[in-house]
């Protein structure tokens, strides 16, 4: 076993991952930009390494830098988390040449998966149900007409670079897909340097649901269950749960076959997920794979009972397996919150700014993993994500109760959050009765809070209330919490992805 790792990461999920190494008596370097000298990560760590300026190009995107510190500080492995590095075969690679461990698959299964066109052939070639379109990139708009009229409209248009919805277009009509065809390659070229693009036949209003994996370097693959995970916006996703109110032990059973035959099929290693659309008709379709430890894997780990990091670890240590697939049972419920310094009122735009007072909720069927403490302030460099709120319990209903009643016990000042936001969905009777698709928040989004319209105060009643809260509270103050003039929202995920692929 590993005495030292590295975690090439910041914010909650090397925390995470630091929790699990002081588990396994590991011990841990951390690495950190200048923004984040104080930060809950480095803070958390045995050891700690400065890596450069704020922007995460000129620090947690430099390789380099990375394996400088890896060297100096004696670590053996390294933890990518998720985001930056985390899907860079260049880096999995990199550490390989240098003798250190990268706690993930390896660059060859990177590679495969990092090409959706490439991916698609390889699943074809093994079986794996997606959905009808190509799986090359379209010589023509020609072409494009021709497969669009064998599976029928409205279709998708997506780069093969791509992912997370960038370059994507949704096209009804064979004039529409001509030009859509033009302008879809030149968007992949300027966002990816790959001007190459596939089409699909689009799925009306579907789900998104994923399956998480394991695999150890001995041959050995199995599935964990589920994510449903289809409560997102512009591809972020806000709210996840395992299980998915839609699918029963059969279809999980099926699901976790297929999604164990993709991950044999790239020659898999290590934890990862490979997500699924969902019809209506409850048929489902291979999408891609993500190659990393993903923000939401708590909701597997609360119904499954396993530590996913530790099971990380041990199999990029060389162990195998601990267990088989008939020894992993799902039991319970979990759902889990992304908490985001964001303003509700301001269109959840980032809202960076010091955390004045801060009281995390506790208590029963309740985890809280978060990169944050009283008094630091949260950076506009990176993703806002300030931590993850999961519930669970017995059933769905009871992991909600838990989860409305801890968010009803969260308290940030300073700065805003996304907390109302999920009060809402959980009162929601949609969401109440499991009727869920990738439409949901857009069409909750577009109705208005009316708890919010009820409780607004007369005017002159609201002016009195903002000097007493700015008296009592002048980090509440817009103008001090640099709210006056509207934040542009952070592109770290494009920049990361950029990164990867250079
Ligand atoms: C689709 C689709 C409908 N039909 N493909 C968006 C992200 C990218 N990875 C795949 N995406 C989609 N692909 C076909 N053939 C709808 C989406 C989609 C979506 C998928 C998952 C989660 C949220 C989404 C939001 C809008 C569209």
């Amino acid at each position: 076993m590993f005495k030292k790792i590295l975690i090439a990461n910041r914010g909650e999920i090397a925390v995470r991952v630091m929790r699990a190494c002081r588990e396994m008596c590991i011990s841990t370097v951390a690495v950190y930009s200048d923004v984040d000298r104080a930060s809950l990560h480095v803070r958390k760590a045995d050891e700690a390494y400065p890596i450069g300026p704020a922007p995460a190009a000129e620090s947690y995107l430099r390789i380099d830098k990375i394996l400088d510190v890896a060297h100096r500080s004696g670590a053996q492995a390294i933890h990518p988390g998720y985001g930056f590095l985390s899907e860079n075969a260049k880096f999995a690679r990199a550490c390989a040449d240098a003798g250190i461990k990268f706690i993930g698959p390896t660059a060859e299964s990177m590679e495969m998966m990092g090409s959706k066109t490439r991916a698609r052939q390889h699943m074809e070639k093994a079986g794996i149900p997606f959905v009808p379109g190509t799986a090359r990139g379209l010589a023509s708009a020609e072409e494009a007409v021709e497969v669009a009229e064998r599976v029928g409209y409205p279709v998708m248009l997506k780069a093969a670079a791509g992912g997370g919805g960038k370059g994507m277009r949704l096209v009804h009509t064979a004039e529409e897909l001509r030009s859509a065809f033009e302008s879809a390659q030149s968007e992949a070229q300027r966002s990816f340097g790959d001007s190459e693009v596939y089409i699909e036949k689009a799925i009306v209003n579907p789900r998104h649901i994923e399956m998480q994996i394991l695999a150890d370097e001995h041959g050995n693959t199995v599935w964990l269950g589920e994510r449903e995970c289809s409560i997102q916006r512009r591809h972020q996703k806000v709210l996840e749960e395992a299980p998915s109110t839609i699918v029963d032990p059969d279809m999980r059973r099926r699901m976790g076959e297929v999604a164990v035959k993709v991950a044999q099929a790239a020659g898999y290693t290590n934890a990862g997920t490979v997500e699924f659309l969902v019809d209506q008709q409850k048929n489902f379709y291979f999408l891609e794979m993500n190659t990393r430890l993903q923000v939401e894997h708590p909701v597997t780990e609360l119904i499954t009972g396993l530590d996913l990091v530790h099971l990380q670890i041990r199999i990029a240590s060389g162990e195998k397996l601990p267990f088989a697939q008939s020894d992993i049972g799902i039991r319970g419920h979990a759902i889990e919150c992304r908490i985001y310094a964001e303003d509700p009122d301001n269109n959840y735009f980032p809202s960076p700014g010091k955390i004045t007072l801060l009281l995390p909720p506790s208590g029963p069927g309740v985890r809280h993993d978060s990169g944050t403490y009283e008094g630091w302030t949260v950076p506009i460099d990176y993703d806002p994500l300030l931590a993850k709120l999961i519930g669970y319990g017995t059933d769905r209903r009871q992991a909600i109760m838990r989860l409305y009643r801890a968010l009803s016990e969260y308290f940030v000042a300073g700065i805003k959050t996304n907390i109302s936001l999920f009060q809402r969905i959980l009162r929601d009777p949609d969401f109440r009765a499991g009727k869920l698709d990738t439409g949901f928040l857009d069409r909750q989004l577009a109705k208005g809070d009316p708890e919010v319209a009820a409780r607004a105060p007369e005017p002159h009643i609201a002016a009195i209330a903002a000097g007493m809260f700015a008296v009592l509270d002048p980090a509440s103050l817009p103008a001090r919490n640099g709210n006056a003039a509207a934040p542009v929202p952070s592109n770290w995920k494009q920049k990361g992805r950029a990164e990867g692929l250079r």
